[in-house]
């Protein structure tokens, strides 16, 4: 069974779709093994987003993770990252299909609700990062 890291980012938590969007994991066969609220800091979201780093977005980006409390998870099942990036939908929710969690909830390209890990080796490096024993 895979794993692959996911977030509800501030937008989503704060409008309370927390239980919303877990709802759509556990319908299409995710199951979420471990999940917490927390609120990092900026420099912890620079962290995170490192590989971003020359990207003009990049600040905004750290301090849009780091303005509110999001929900960390660790999600479990046949194909994991690819069925999370599938139910996600397109990074800017104005192209995301219908029925993913970004055309559903998304607000901008830069709110649009969701993280989710994009291979196996980062979907390592970021379930470690958030939940290292
Ligand atoms: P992904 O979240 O679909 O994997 P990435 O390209 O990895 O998309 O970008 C990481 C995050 O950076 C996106 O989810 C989005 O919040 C933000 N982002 C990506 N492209 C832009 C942009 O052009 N402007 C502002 N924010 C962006
Ligand atoms: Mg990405």
């Amino acid at each position: 069974m895979e794993q692959t890291l996911s977030i509800i980012k501030p937008d989503a938590v704060e409008r309370n779709l927390g239980d919303e969007i877990k709802d759509i994991f556990i319908k299409n066969h995710l199951k979420i093994k471990d999940s917490k609220k927390i609120h990092i800091s900026k420099e912890e979201a620079s962290e995170f987003y490192k590989v971003h780093q020359s990207k003009p977005f990049y600040d905004a980006l750290c301090s849009y993770l780091s303005s509110g409390p999001i929900i960390v998870m660790i999600l479990e099942g046949e194909n994991a990252i690819k069925e999370n990036r599938r139910l996600m939908g397109a990074t800017n929710p104005k192209e995301a299909e219908e029925g993913t969690i970004r055309k559903l909830y998304g607000i901008s390209i830069d709110k649009n609700s969701v993280h989710g890990s994009d291979s196996l080796e980062n979907a390592k490096k970021e379930i470690n990062f958030f939940f290292k024993n």
